[in-house]
């Protein structure tokens, strides 16, 4: 003897998306002289997705900056979707409106310890701070945050002894626009 159970939960759940439901039915199959079993008839459609045109981008740096004052230029990059990231500058501008992710990691080496800004469009929207009590520290921060499209984004070294420890590259700095 078969059952279709409804499956209403599954239904509703998949009705207020645009994607078929995943799980159409249940299957219950009582064999004589067997316990219930029940299986699944799970159709899983393969989602094709879009090319995205978003830009992100990923860059470290991998020499120390002494004393410095301004912008981080992290000067290698690994990823930079659309090439709106500048190595030299360290300058990401925004070629579309949106909301962003950005994330970046700085190092100190022994006693040392520096403040960092992300600047967007001029003003400030985040702050890291890494202090070194003994030996190398870093640390890393993230924000998400409106960006216009054209407005400049970069790590800024606002105040410490303004020293970053770039042994294993670890200082990076990232960012990538939500769907
Ligand atoms: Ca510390």
């Amino acid at each position: 003897m078969t059952f279709f159970l409804h499956t209403t939960e599954f239904d509703r759940h998949n009705a207020a998306s645009t994607s078929r439901p995943r799980l159409r039915s249940c299957r219950l199959l009582r064999m004589p002289g067997q316990p219930c079993q029940i299986f699944s008839d799970i159709h899983v459609r393969s989602k094709r997705c879009a090319p995205s045109n978003n830009a992100y981008f990923y860059a470290r740096l991998t020499h120390n900056l002494k004393n410095h004052h301004g912008r981080v230029p992290f000067n290698r990059v690994i990823v930079n979707k659309l090439r709106r990231y500048n190595p030299s500058s360290g300058f990401f501008v925004c070629p579309r409106s949106g909301y962003y992710v950005f994330t970046w990691t700085l190092m100190t080496d022994h006693k040392e310890w520096v403040i960092s800004d992300l600047i967007v469009g001029g003003s400030a929207k985040g702050k890291l701070i890494v202090d070194s009590d003994e030996g190398l520290e870093s640390g890393s921060t993230t924000v998400l945050v409106y960006v216009r499209g054209g407005q400049h984004v970069f790590v800024r070294i606002t105040g410490g002894n303004r020293n970053i420890e770039s042994r294993g590259s670890v200082p990076s700095f990232s960012g990538w626009r939500l769907p």
